[in-house]
């Protein structure tokens, strides 16, 4: 019983793997498939881009494949950077280039925390050849921090507060799978893949 999550991203596919333990699938990635190419996220929503990472990996491979398209949306930047979420310092981006931006771009809210609100979203697809796909998503609610704090996690963990004290760089990772978005996500989509399976 495989499952393929068409990701490249190692923070996205270890919390697939640690949530998806319990139910007894092999958890693989698109770094186990170096013969795959590049898809190209050039949807307008979250949904369509985990919708063309399934779609097209599950297509190629003829296998259950999950895409998961995620990001951190700012209140402040009327949702921004949202589906750049990954790409927001381009042409090089990394996290740390990501952070600096998003930090600098807020620093006019500096001074007042409560206009700082910020969720994270994640919305996954799984597809499965000529089979209509399944569709789950869900929200994290959260504050951006003044600086990076904490080193577990990956992306914008370091300045995303979960409460007044911690960020979510500074959970440990079960804790995080417990209340994060993608843990909400691949909770309702594990509710509902055994009888899509079997359909
Ligand atoms: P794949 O497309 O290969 O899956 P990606 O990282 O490009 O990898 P996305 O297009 O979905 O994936 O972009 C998601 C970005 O949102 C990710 O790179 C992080 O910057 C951020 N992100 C998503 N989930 C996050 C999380 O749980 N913690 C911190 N940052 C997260
Ligand atoms: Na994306």
């Amino acid at each position: 019983n495989t499952l393929i999550i068409a990701t490249r991203n190692k923070g996205k596919t270890k919390e697939f793997e640690s949530l998806l333990g319990d139910f007894g699938y092999e958890i693989k990635d698109l770094t186990d498939y170096p013969e795959l190419p590049e898809i190209e996220e050039t949807g307008t929503t979250f949904e369509e881009n985990a919708r063309l990472k399934a779609e097209q990996i599950s297509e190629l491979t003829g296998k259950v494949v999950i895409g998961d398209d995620s990001g951190l949306c700012v209140d402040a930047l009327g949702g921004l950077p949202g589906i750049w979420s990954h790409r927001f310092s381009a042409p090089n981006p990394t996290d740390e280039k990501n952070i600096t931006k998003l930090l600098h771009e807020l620093a006019p809210t500096a001074i007042s925390p409560e206009k700082r609100s910020a969720h994270f979203h994640t919305t996954l697809v799984a597809a499965r050849p000529n089979h209509e796909s399944l569709v789950v998503e869900a929200d994290w609610n959260g504050y951006i921090g003044l600086t990076p704090k904490g080193e577990n996690g990956f992306g914008y963990d370091p300045i995303f507060l979960v409460d007044a004290f911690r960020t979510a760089a500074q959970l440990s990772d079960e804790e995080k799978n417990k209340v994060s978005h993608r843990g909400q996500a691949l909770r309702k989509l594990m509710k509902e893949l055994p009888e899509w399976l079997n359909n």
